[in-house]
């Protein structure tokens, strides 16, 4: 298949055609474009020729709301349909036997679609429209199949669940993008987990079953999942009540279920009861009704960090589920990519093919970061160790596209897929109007920012060039990150007004109003590094600096950034920060503005702060230990860096945390790791030009921790210090030091 594709490239050298099919996604299997053929106009409208039991049903609906009109005469014909049709009888030969495979092929006078099923039919017919999506259409012969059987998405995030619009939109997405599978499981659907013995309300029942529909009408299976483990008794009470539940959404006309043992702990995460479980659904429910899909199950131990060889979970599932039912797997840790000795690892255990749960592009554990990277670093060897593939995406489900338009066409041909070229592709397809400024944006929102899954992408390789030169001071290497800078700003501001795509723009607009911050910042800064060195003449008439305005403006901008950061109006409670460019060009631009400043320091013998990362708390300390020590602000909570070492507090020693702006406090703890040393120290507050001495307890004799009295609720401070009044040196450690605001 390689080898067609690559025929493909000289013929589009030798032709200067427009090579249409390189507008599908995913990259069919096999393709010959029609030697010498010239490239035509798409139809406005075509005839339809098929069987008669054809005309009706989702694939014609398809052809039906596809641009060109249907009349009873025209010079362009289609003719569709499923092998062992009479209209498509002489193509049998050509069609795929694989399932959701189809037979393509086009000339300027009409388009033969075979179906090796019916999905292969619908497939045949989105390759079809996607050819023609900038008004032509090119002769060729298609000959498409995909490699992984299960493919799509499980809204499995926590966090905010998508819209009722958002969802409808996905399923589209999927049926264009040849994914066949959506499985509904967000972490916050209360009926999905919390409730999950109860029924929904109206309301959202309705709306269950007009998903179930638009699911059909794009060939995408809608799968329901349940996540009972929180709170099930392994009783018949429970289990009837879970089948119930099933049974009433079977009646909004769901046909396929997961069961979901995720994220919990106790009586929930027994393989052996959740086996009898999922065997019991299956003889019950899944056999009997004929109709249902095989159940998936989502294991507690979900990856190989968690699996406990010992206790044996993972084999017990493997011996005791009946063979039909569907295992999930997220690798070798909760966030990984998946390979080929993942899946040897996991298949023998559970003996069966494992269903990948790939968390990419979730950002619910990095949520100050947005994905619009590509989706890459999976095996391209493992199409036929994987019984399905899922990517579990973003609460920005417009944006989450970008990825899945590369995990889509990962699944569908694996060995093919080139997740740069799939990527531009992505772009384009999801904002045709303005992609350009799509993609300069993307460029800073690739990588996740250090994390507890350690899982980090690619961003910023195309400046890292320029970024080490102009931190050599190349002139001409701070004029190209100028630039960089110049483009991301101009993109900003496109996107802002883009109207083509406005739940896009929605999604991202805390992230547009960073990225024009940083970008006026990066302007500032380069600016800045031109002058550094520079005696500036002007200043006499002009009474304008050029540096030190330009300084006091990029210092103006971290500041900006760090509002925006913490601006609660701006985003969800939980959902604290605005990141981007955190890889390459925020931190050179920081690193370039502390050099700029030294430099005009000692050109000019100032003496200008050079220290870049804006932050409104200070710490000082006549405790050397506790001097260096960072501050670290989370949305209200404000918590000082621990120490590893045992700390030597001298008497009278104090530590002094000052913030630039009075905070009103709701509550603090620390541990000094030390039962009963609370009474060593004091506490004090500076409100309205004093200090106010606060109490400090301990829970208990035998917890560490100390905490403040009442009277702190409601306090209103600019500063607070905590100073040993022992009279001798205290040796504690500092394992923690946090406040929340108000
Ligand atoms: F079911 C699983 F395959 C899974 O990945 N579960 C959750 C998922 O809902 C979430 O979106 C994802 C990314 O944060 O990771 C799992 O959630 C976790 C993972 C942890 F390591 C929740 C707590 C953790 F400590």
């Amino acid at each position: 298949m390689n080898r067609k594709i690559l025929a493909l490239g000289l013929m589009m050298a030798a032709f200067g055609a427009t090579a249409q099919v390189s507008l599908v996604n995913p990259v069919p299997q096999e393709v010959a474009i029609t030697e010498g053929a010239a490239l035509a106009d798409a139809p406005q409208q075509w005839a339809l020729n098929a069987d008669a039991k054809r005309l009706g049903g989702y694939v014609y609906d398809a052809l039906k709301s596809a641009s060109p009109e249907i009349v009873d005469q025209a010079p362009f014909k289609v003719t569709f349909g499923v092998r062992g049709d009479k209209k498509i009888a002489k193509y049998k030969k050509n069609i795929p036997a694989k399932p959701e495979g189809y037979f393509l092929k086009v000339t300027d006078k009409e388009a033969v679609i075979a179906g090796n099923d019916e999905k292969g039919l619908f497939y045949g017919v989105q390759t079809l429209l996607g050819l023609m999506q900038n008004g032509k259409l090119e002769a060729c012969t298609i000959t498409d199949w995909p490699d992984v059987p299960f493919r799509g998405t499980v809204e499995g995030f926590y966090g905010t669940p998508w819209s009722h619009e958002a969802r409808k939109s996905q399923l589209e997405f999927y049926g264009r993008n040849k994914m066949n599978v959506y499985i509904y499981g967000p972490k916050d659907d209360p009926w999905h987990r919390d409730k999950w013995r109860e029924p929904y309300p109206e309301v959202e029942a309705n709306r269950i079953g007009e998903l179930v529909d638009v699911a059909k009408k794009n060939g995408v299976n809608f799968y329901w999942a349940i996540h009972p483990g929180v709170d099930i008794k392994w009783n018949d009470e429970d289990r009837d009540k879970l089948m119930a539940k099933l049974e009433v959404m079977y009646q909004l006309g769901v046909r396929s279920f997961a069961v979901f043992f995720d994220d919990i702990w106790g009586e929930g995460a027994q393989a052996d009861k959740q086996a009898a479980l999922l065997n019991y659904i299956d003889d019950n429910f899944v056999q009997a009704k004929k109709d249902v899909a095989p159940l998936i199950l989502c294991p507690t131990e979900y990856n190989k960090g968690w699996a406990n060889e010992e206790k044996g979970y993972l084999r017990t599932l493997g011996k005791n589920l009946n063979k039909g039912i569907e295992v999930m797997w997220t690798g070798n840790s909760v966030v990984a990519c998946i390979d080929k000795p993942t899946m040897e690892w996991i298949n023998e255990r559970i003996q069966r093919k494992g269903y990948i749960w790939l968390n990419f592009p979730v950002n619910d554990f990095v949520r100050d970061h947005i994905l619009m990277g590509p989706a890459y670093g999976n095996g391209l060897d493992i199409a036929a160790d994987v019984s399905g593939f899922v990517s579990n995406p973003m609460e920005y489900a417009e944006t989450s596209k970008i990825s899945l338009y590369g995990i889509a066409d990962y699944c569908w041909n694996m060995e093919a897929y080139d997740y740069k070229a799939n990527w531009e592709k992505s772009i384009k397809s999801i904002l045709p109007a303005n992609s350009q400024a799509l993609r300069v944006f993307a460029l800073y929102n690739k990588d996740l920012g250090p994390n507890g899954h350690g899982f980090r992408r690619e961003e910023g390789e195309e400046l890292q060039d320029n970024a080490a030169k102009a931190l050599n001071g190349d002139q001409f290497a701070i004029a190209m990150l100028n630039v960089a800078c110049c483009e991301l700003e101009t993109a900003c501001d496109i996107l802002l007004n883009d109207n083509t795509n406005p739940q896009l723009v929605h999604e991202l607009r805390p992230w547009l109003l960073q990225g024009k911050n940083l970008a006026e910042y990066g302007k500032a800064v380069c600016t800045m590094s031109m002058f550094a060195g520079i005696k500036d003449n002007r200043s006499a008439t002009s009474q304008f600096l050029v540096f030190e305005n330009l300084y006091k403006q990029a210092r103006s901008l971290q500041k900006q950034m760090f509002d925006l950061e913490n601006n609660k109006a701006m985003r969800h409670p939980y959902q604290i920060g605005t990141k981007l460019g955190t890889k390459v060009l925020l931190p050179t631009l920081n690193k370039l503005f502390a050099k700029a400043t030294e430099t005009y320091n000692t050109v000019q013998g100032k003496n200008l702060d050079t220290t870049a990362e804006y932050n409104p708390y200070k710490l000082t300390s006549t405790v050397a230990q506790l001097a260096l020590l960072p501050v670290k602000l989370n949305g209200d909570v404000v918590e000082i860096t621990p120490a590893l070492e045992v700390i030597n507090w001298q008497a009278g020693g104090e530590l002094l945390l000052e913030s630039e702006k009075p905070v009103t406090f709701q509550g603090m703890d620390f541990n000094f790791g030390v039962n009963n040393v609370a009474k060593h120290f004091t506490l004090e507050l500076f409100v309205d030009g004093a200090w106010k001495e606060v109490s400090l307890l301990h829970y208990n004799e035998t917890d560490p921790v100390i905490h403040t009295g009442n009277e702190l609720g409601g306090m209103t401070a600019t500063k607070l210090r905590i100073t040993n009044k022992s009279g001798e040196e205290q040796k504690v450690y500092f394992k923690s030091f946090k406040f929340v605001r108000r």
